[in-house]
């Protein structure tokens, strides 16, 4: 992996994998792609494209141009937003991976993109979630991920595209605030923790589910495309996951730092619907075994690290 073009470079894994990519590969080697102009000094001057992934016709132009030997797809509505749309969610997320996927066909391009913990349903073991298991979802985005999985290894199977994913669980970042997933309470309880010294949780206190700090996240994305082929038995996709947690542990966790902090809830049926037909904690034994993943960040660690963060913003 040298040259790489970024779909969704916008979004809170984009962003950061967008700034990570080009400290490790060169600016010039990285171009990042979304729909609409980056906002803010940060990229301007720098490479960057705008692209509708619904357009296979200017990926492909802009792959033809750029030449990178890697594309990270990463453009995608999350759960929430997927089911108050499904239509517009098969369109993006389907009709986008399609055309992310041809692009890699006709190029020879590795392909990397994220599948997630929403591609587990109510059937799924919940605890302990294998690698290899029943992935029967019942969300918009869940379809859209065990459909995209699928059509991952297919083209793998067939057309010998280099494809690999992981299914993230929920990321915890301070650089880009998350939009529309189901896990965002666990990134707004810390902005909240510093802005306002109490949080109303729209997830219930003993809901658990998987989540992973951003820089264990990345790093999984680049050691996995850097792995030897050879080291893969599974390809899309990997379960990734540093812990699993719910909305009472964050808060006494975050109490460490601010004593004071208030936590109550005010439930969203519809979050807390798609939440509970996830599983609690996800087993990563493949992905460490097959090519070594290994998270830095536990529960006390990302608090910290993300308060700090917060403060000096
Ligand atoms: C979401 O909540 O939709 C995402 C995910 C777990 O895929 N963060």
């Amino acid at each position: 992996m040298e040259r790489i073009i970024i779909t969704g470079a916008l979004g809170q894994i984009g962003t950061e994998l967008t700034l990570k990519l080009r400290e490790k590969y060169g600016e010039e080697n990285v171009l990042p792609t979304d729909i609409k102009e980056p906002e803010g000094e940060a990229l301007k001057g720098k490479p960057f494209e705008v692209l509708d992934v619904r357009d296979q016709e200017r990926m492909k132009a802009l792959v033809s141009e750029f030449k990178p030997d890697t594309m990270m797809h990463m453009a995608s509505l999350l759960s929430a937003t997927a089911e108050k749309n499904p239509q517009f969610a098969w369109e993006i997320n389907m009709g986008g991976l399609v055309n992310a996927l041809e692009t890699a066909r006709e190029f020879g391009l590795k392909f990397f993109t994220p599948s997630s913990i929403g591609a587990f349903g109510p059937s799924t073991p919940k605890e302990n979630t294998p690698q290899v298991t029943i992935q029967r979802p019942t969300t918009m985005y869940g379809v859209n991920k065990v459909a995209g999985e699928l059509l991952c290894d297919y083209y793998h199977e067939k057309f010998g595209v280099d494809t690999r994913g992981v299914r993230f669980p929920g990321l915890i970042s301070h650089v880009k605030e998350p939009g529309g997933g189901t896990t965002d309470y666990a990134v707004e309880i810390y902005f909240e923790a510093l802005r306002n010294g109490r949080y109303t949780s729209f997830i219930d206190k003993s809901t658990n589910m998987d989540m992973m700090y951003m820089d264990d996240a990345i790093d999984a994305i680049i050691k996995l495309m850097e792995a030897d082929p050879g080291q893969l038995k599974d390809r899309n996709a990997f379960n990734v996951s540093a812990m699993s947690i719910n909305p009472e542990m964050v808060a006494n966790e975050i109490r460490k730092h601010i004593p004071d902090f208030e936590l109550d809830y005010d439930v969203d049926p519809v979050r807390q619907g798609i939440a509970e037909s996830w599983p609690n904690a996800i087993d990563s034994t493949e992905a460490k075994r097959q090519w070594g993943f290994d998270p830095r960040y536990d529960l006390e660690k990302m608090t910290e690290v993300m308060l700090e963060a917060i403060r000096n913003k």
